[in-house]
Parts: C-alpha cells; structure tokens; sequence
C-alpha cells in the first residue's frame, strides 16, 4: 500500500477550499467535455474517469485516489487521438500550487472502460522547476494559461491508452503527506502510432512514496540559485522508434530537463490544431459540422480561446466561467 499519511492531508485539505479541475480536452481539432466535480451526478460524453471533489487527490480517499483521483470508474466515452499529435487540456485553475506538472500513459490491453490497473505508467512528459524561464514552476505557467499542452508520442501500438495528467502542489510538502496530487485520468483511442517498442513504465503506488525528495520537500528552498528539483516517478521514458518509423525529430522531449511547453511540443500542436478539424467527425457522441462551428459539448469562448465561437445546430454557447464556455 502507498504510505503517504493521511493525517497532515486532512488537515491540509481542510485549510484550502478552491482547488480546480480539467474543464475540457482539445484532441485533433475536437473538444471534448471533462468530468466536472460539481455537475450532476450523470453527465454527458466526459473522456475523464468521474470524480467527485476537486482535490486534492490523496491515497486515504479510498485507496485509489492517487491514481485517476477520488474515485475510479470508467467513463463511457474514448476520444480518437492520432499519436503524435498535441492534446490540451484546458482547467478551471485557481489557485496557487506550485509544483511540477506530469503526464503518463497506460496501456489499457483492450477497452479501458475495464482496465482498473495501476499501470504500468508511462511518464511521456514532465515539467518541474526551469530556473530558465521567468515562470520557473510548471503549475504556475499552467495557472497563468489554465490550459497546458501534452505531446503524445508517434511511437505508440495503436489502441486504448488512458492518459493520466497530473498537477503535484508543493506549497505545504515539507510536512509529510502534504504534498497535494492533483491527477485526472481520460481514456483515449489511438491510431497512426509507429508501433515502437513500450518503455516498463512504474506503478504510482510504490513509486510515489511519503519521503521521495520529489514529494516531501520545502518549496521555498526551490529557487533561481538552488534550481534543483526532481519530481516523483521517475524520468521521461518514450517508445523507442517502431520499424519502418520515420526518423525521431523531436527525441529532444525526451529530456526532463527542457521546457517541452515551448520547444518542439508547441509547434506540432499549432499544426495538429489548424490541419485536422476535419477529423472532428469522428467523435462518438456530437454531432459534427464543417468549417469554424463548434461541436456539441465543446469549448465555444472563454480567456486564450482562440477555438470557433459558433455552436452546431441544436446547442447554444453558454458561459460555465471567465475561462470556459461550451456549447450545450
Ligand atoms: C469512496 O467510496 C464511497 C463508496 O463507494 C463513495 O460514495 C465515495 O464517493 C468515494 N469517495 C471518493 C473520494 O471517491
Ligand atoms: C500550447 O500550444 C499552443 C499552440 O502552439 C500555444 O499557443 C500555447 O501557448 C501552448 N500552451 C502552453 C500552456 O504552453
Ligand atoms: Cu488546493
């Protein structure tokens, strides 16, 4: 069992009010609604498992919750991804957590809707603390866009991959168990992938631990002079190349060290965006429509949307907050 202590968490939990939540996911062009932790109890085509409080995410909520948050059940709807390209997940973030931002991908062998595994995880992208940039802890960029981008590797088998995005807050983590885990687990379909050959991969619980340096660690000795900081879970590890694969152009991902939200990552995901709208029609649950119109259950507005505006027949654009609104 994972060790981390409940005792410092419940007191944390009870200390900080407003956490946040992945409010939509942009794939290949389409929108696709998240599970909201204040909707009804029954929602509509969410790619992310159900869970039910904003976080944080801590073991003691039914043993499980470290792995896709406080709860673990399927969700029924897959959302097709062509590997390679970039996902973004858009939040209602907001408040400070400084800390590393993580994504990992599990092989579901078959549907996810029943894979309950922890793991094997596939860390494919991490960001933690770039004294380089003016904004050096991830979760702040994250915050100041609500949104971040994760580059799925052209290297995977085909198939369902749950992907599992998590946001570490350290601002309490120099107590043990304080440290605030912030994980969202969506189920994705992939196709076009190069069929490399797949990393290990590590199971959350057993290698997140109470005293990993990663995770119980004050945040204030983290700075410009003292950059150094190494979050749980180990390095990025990608699929090798697959036979016949083209060339690896953007192996310079793979270091943990590099801001990946401003190097080769946000090129590919401007392309993706801008080149494959059309693939919105293969969404399972909207109905799809042609040129600049939004699907369904899709983002229409919100701060940094620069997505269309104009709902499908049948919905209507609805603000949900300053960040987000869909067309429902
Ligand atoms: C824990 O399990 C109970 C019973 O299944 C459920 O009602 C509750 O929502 C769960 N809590 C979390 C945080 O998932
Ligand atoms: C995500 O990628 C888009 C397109 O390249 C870019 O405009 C945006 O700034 C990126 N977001 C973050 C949080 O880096
Ligand atoms: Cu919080």
């Amino acid at each position: 069992m994972i060790l981390l202590s409940a005792t410092f968490s419940s007191l944390l939990v009870s200390l900080v009010s407003a956490h946040g939540y992945i409010t939509s996911y942009l794939i290949d062009g389409a929108s696709y609604p998240a599970w909201n932790p204040y909707g009804a109890a029954t929602q509509p085509g969410p790619i992310n498992r159900p869970f039910y409080q904003d976080g944080p995410a801590t073991p003691f909520e039914n043993g499980t919750a470290i792995i896709c948050n406080g709860n673990n059940l399927p969700t029924s709807t897959n959302a097709p991804v062509t590997a390679g390209s970039t996902i973004t997940t858009i939040w209602d973030w907001p408040s400070v957590h400084p800390g590393p931002v993580m994504g990992y991908l599990a092989k579901c062998n078959g549907p996810c809707a029943s894979f309950f595994d922890d793991g094997p995880w596939v860390k494919f992208q991490q960001d933690g603390y770039d004294a380089s940039l003016a904004t050096p802890w991830a979760e702040e960029r994250l915050r100041a866009a609500q949104s971040w981008n994760w580059t799925i590797p052209p290297e995977l088998e085909d198939g369902e991959y749950l992907l599992r995005t998590e946001i570490l807050g350290l601002h309490a983590a120099s107590n043990v168990g304080g440290a605030q885990f912030y994980p969202s687990c969506a189920h994705l379909v992939v196709s076009s992938g190069t069929d490399g050959a797949w990393p290990q991969g590590i199971h959350i619980d057993g290698a997140y631990t109470d005293y990993d340096p990663g995770i119980l660690v004050a945040l204030y000795t983290i700075t410009p002079e003292n950059p150094a900081y190494t979050p749980p879970g180990g390095p990025v590890l990608l699929p090798t190349s697959g036979a016949g694969a083209p060339p690896p152009s953007s192996t310079s991902s793979t270091s943990t060290s590099a801001p990946t939200q401003s190097s080769t990552s946000t090129s590919s995901s401007s392309t993706s965006k801008t080149t494959t709208t059309s693939t919105a029609t293969s969404k399972t649950t909207t109905t799809s429509a042609a040129g600049p119109t939004q699907t369904k259950y899709g983002q229409c507005g919100g701060v940094g949307w620069t997505g269309p505006t104009t709902c499908a027949s049948g919905s209507t654009c609805t603000v949900s907050n300053a960040y987000y609104s869909q067309c429902l």
